[in-house]
C-alpha cells in the first residue's frame, strides 16, 4: 500500500470525529458525468448556464430537460466503492458526518445516514408557487415541467447558483467541519462557494485535511495529505 495512504488510515482509525465532503467525482466511477470535467457539458450547455433561477425563468422546459436526461443516467448507475466505504465509516464511528454537494442520492442508497445534502435532492420537486415539496423518482418524468396539485410548476428542489444553501443543514455543515479532527475533501473541484470554504474552515478549527481526488484542487495548498487517485479505489483502502 503507498505509505501516504497507510498513514490517512492510522489517523483516520485513530480519530474520534471525522466530516467528509462530497462532490461529483465520488459519483463518477458509478458513471454519472462531473460538471466541469470530460463530460460535463450538456448538449452546449455548461451547468453554470443551467443551474440558476434566470435559466428556469427563461426557459424552464430546457433547463428541466436536462434534470429530466441526468435524472435518467442517475437511475441507472449504481453506488460504488467510495460511497460504500464511507457509509461503512459512519458505521464505525461515532462521531461521523458526511456532508455531500451531490443531489444523486447515492449516498442514501449506500446506506450513509447522517448525511448534510447542502445542494438538494434531485428526486425532490418543489412547487413554484405553494412551496409544496414532493419526491418523484419517475425516470423520464410524465410532463416537462411537472406541475403541482395546486396547478403551480414544479422546480427541481435542488440549490442553483445565487440561491442559498438550506439553512439549518448548512449551519449542521459547519459545525460539522468545525469539530472534526479530520475533514475529508472527496471529487470536488472546490471553486462552488460557500461548500469549497469548509476545508479552510475546518483547518482554522485545528483539523487534519484530507484530499481525495485524481486532479490537483484549490483545496491541495491547504490539505495536510492529498491522496492522488479515484475516490472508489483509495475510500476502500482507508476503511477496510
Ligand atoms: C474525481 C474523480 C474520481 C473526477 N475520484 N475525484 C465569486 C466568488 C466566490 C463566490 C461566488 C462568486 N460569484 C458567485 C459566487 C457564489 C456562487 C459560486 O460559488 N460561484 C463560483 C462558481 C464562482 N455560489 C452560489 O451561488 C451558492 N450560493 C450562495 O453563495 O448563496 C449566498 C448568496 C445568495 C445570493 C446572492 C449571493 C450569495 C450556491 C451554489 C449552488 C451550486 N449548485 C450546483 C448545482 C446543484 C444542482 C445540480 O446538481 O444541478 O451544485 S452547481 C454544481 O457545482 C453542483 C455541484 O454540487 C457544485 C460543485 O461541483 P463539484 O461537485 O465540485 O463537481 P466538479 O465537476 O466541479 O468537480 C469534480 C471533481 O472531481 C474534480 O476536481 C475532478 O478532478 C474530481 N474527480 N473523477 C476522485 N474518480
Ligand atoms: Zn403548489
Amino acid at each position: 500500500m503507498d505509505p501516504t495512504i497507510a498513514r490517512v488510515r492510522d489517523l483516520l482509525h485513530q480519530a474520534s470525529s471525522i466530516a467528509a465532503l462530497t462532490g461529483a467525482g465520488i459519483s463518477a466511477e458509478s458513471g454519472i458525468p462531473t460538471f466541469r470535467g470530460p463530460g460535463g457539458v450538456w448538449r452546449t450547455y455548461r451547468a453554470e448556464n443551467l443551474a440558476t433561477p434566470e435559466a428556469f425563468a427563461n426557459d424552464p422546459k430546457l433547463v428541466w430537460e436536462w434534470y429530466n436526461f441526468r435524472r435518467g443516467i442517475i437511475a441507472g448507475v449504481k453506488p460504488n466503492a467510495g460511497h460504500r466505504a464511507l457509509a461503512e465509516l459512519e458505521q464505525r464511528k461515532e462521531n461521523f458526518s458526511l456532508i455531500t454537494q451531490n443531489v444523486d442520492g447515492l449516498h442514501d442508497r449506500a446506506g450513509s445516514r447522517n448525511l448534510l445534502k447542502i445542494h438538494g435532492d434531485i428526486w425532490t420537486l418543489r412547487c413554484t408557487v405553494c412551496a409544496r415539496e414532493r419526491s418523484a423518482t419517475a425516470t423520464p418524468l410524465p410532463e416537462l415541467p411537472p406541475h403541482c396539485a395546486c396547478g403551480g410548476m414544479e422546480r427541481p428542489g435542488v440549490v442553483w447558483f445565487g440561491e442559498g444553501l438550506p439553512g439549518q443543514i448548512w449551519i449542521d455543515a459547519q459545525r460539522a467541519a468545525q469539530h472534526a479532527q479530520m475533514l475529508l475533501v472527496i471529487g470536488t473541484s472546490a471553486v462552488v462557494y460557500p461548500a469549497a470554504g469548509l476545508a479552510a474552515l475546518a483547518k482554522r478549527s485545528g483539523a487534519a485535511v484530507v484530499e481525495i481526488n485524481i486532479a490537483e484542487t484549490p483545496v491541495s495548498a491547504q490539505a495536510d495529505y492529498s491522496l492522488r487517485g479515484p475516490a472508489a479505489e483509495i475510500l476502500p483502502q482507508l476503511v477496510p
